[in-house]
């Protein structure tokens, strides 16, 4: 590892990354069960901050009451221990076979009462835990087929579900908030919520919206060619960036979940810039954990997991090295004003202008030179060929 983490970088993992047994499709698992109080001391040790997790990842489903609190509490302890926070809790509504249609959003009304009562409970924990962030990744949520879902009633039964789940929050007087997961496919044919652009248009409609935002994933917007820097950037545009699922996909394909930077690694470099350094022209700022929400590939073993969650976090801190020395660059800075970047920022009416105003001011059209104007370049590749040179060091 070329650089070493701090608890002030604000890394944190997922039980189920570092966890995952690399059961797919095709194969079994190539690497045995790791206990999550072990995967807590070894991220404290590469220097991690924070964990999260799965109701299931941490208590195997179908547990008696009393395992469970045997092992909540020895969880409780390896934190206190390590000083690892326990930032945000997720619930696994995908995994058993009782979710193959869903949860809130399951044809069967049974199945969606029982999910009601599986992610009340996990609230509950998360809040106890001192958690702040509640994902809710609605993997199952979706289906195969136009005719076996009706998207009206789904949307509703999904608005419901989520919003009896935040009036419970506010009713408990927890402080945490629900970040929703899109994702466009896979392991349905088609998720609900598939991209941030369709959870923002979806959290406008709730009644208790204000505490419901996003946890977007990079590999999850580039599933469908999507920008990822550019959908985190409008979830902050609208006060939504709760929480952000770092990690690595080449293209559109099935979900790769790579280790952070080993895919489209110049978006990485994006992506990074926006989080340190916010909005060239200034705006809202992402202060929330730096989570990583990867695979260890399957063809890694033991020691490998090891490796792969230390790259993570070395290719994020190379980045923001890269990305504060582009953005301190007087010739970036320089290119950011030949590109008129900088004047995006200055609203196109003045402050005391009125829509008349621009009507009867001639040089806005009648003597307005299109052809002069039109005529300039933005220099775009010049400021594009300088954040690859600083992305790859060579500046
Ligand atoms: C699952 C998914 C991830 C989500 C997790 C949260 S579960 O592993 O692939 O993207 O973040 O539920
Ligand atoms: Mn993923
Ligand atoms: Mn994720």
């Amino acid at each position: 590892m070329v650089r070493t983490p701090t608890p002030d970088d604000k890394f944190s993992f997922g039980l189920w990354t570092v966890g995952w047994e690399a059961r797919d499709q095709f194969g079994d698992a190539s690497r045995p069960h790791l206990d999550p109080i072990e995967s807590v001391r070894r991220l404290a040790d590469l220097g991690a901050w924070g964990v999260t997790f799965h109701d299931d990842d941490l208590v195997p489903f179908g547990s008696s009451d009393a395992d469970r609190d045997r092992i909540i509490a020895d969880f409780r302890k390896v934190l206190d221990e390590t000083g690892v926070v326990c930032e945000m809790v997720t619930t696994n509504t995908f995994s058993h076979p009782i979710f193959k249609d869903g949860a809130f959003t399951s044809n069967n009304r049974e199945v969606r009462r029982y999910g009601l009562r599986k992610v009340i409970r996990n609230v509950d924990l998360a809040a106890e835990l001192g958690a702040e962030t509640f994902v809710m990744w609605g993997g199952r949520e979706g289906a195969e087929y136009d005719g076996a879902k009706d998207i009206n009633a789904a949307l509703d039964r999904y608005r419901e579900g989520i919003d009896t789940v935040a009036g419970y929050i506010k009713d408990q007087g927890y402080d945490l908030r629900i970040a929703i997961e899109p994702k466009p496919n896979e392991p349905r044919g088609d998720i609900l919520l598939p991209t941030v652009g369709h959870a923002l248009g979806f959290i406008a409609e709730l009644e208790h919206g204000d505490i419901v935002g996003l946890n977007p994933e990079v590999g999850h917007e580039q599933m469908a060619g999507l920008n990822y820097t550019s959908g985190i950037a409008q979830a902050l545009w609208a006060g939504k960036l709760f929480h952000i699922d770092l990690n690595g996909q080449r293209s559109i394909k099935y979900d790769q979940d790579l280790v952070f930077g080993h895919g489209d690694l110049l978006s990485a470099f994006f992506t990074v810039d926006l989080i340190e350094n916010g909005f060239v022209g200034g705006g809202p700022r992402y202060d929330g954990p730096r989570h990583f929400d990867y695979k260890p590939s399957r063809t890694e073993d033991v020691d490998g997991v090891w490796v792969s969650a230390a790259a993570n976090m070395s290719t994020y801190i190379v980045l923001k090295e890269r990305a504060a020395a582009y953005r301190a660059d007087p010739e970036v800075q320089a290119a950011f004003e030949a590109s008129r970047v900088t004047e995006l920022a200055v609203p196109t009416l003045g402050a005391d202008e009125k829509l008349s105003d621009v009507l009867a001011d001639r040089a806005t059209f009648e003597d307005f030179d299109v052809d002069a104007v039109a005529e300039a370049g933005y220099a775009f590749v010049a400021l594009n060929q300088l954040a690859v040179e600083h992305a790859l060091g060579a500046r």
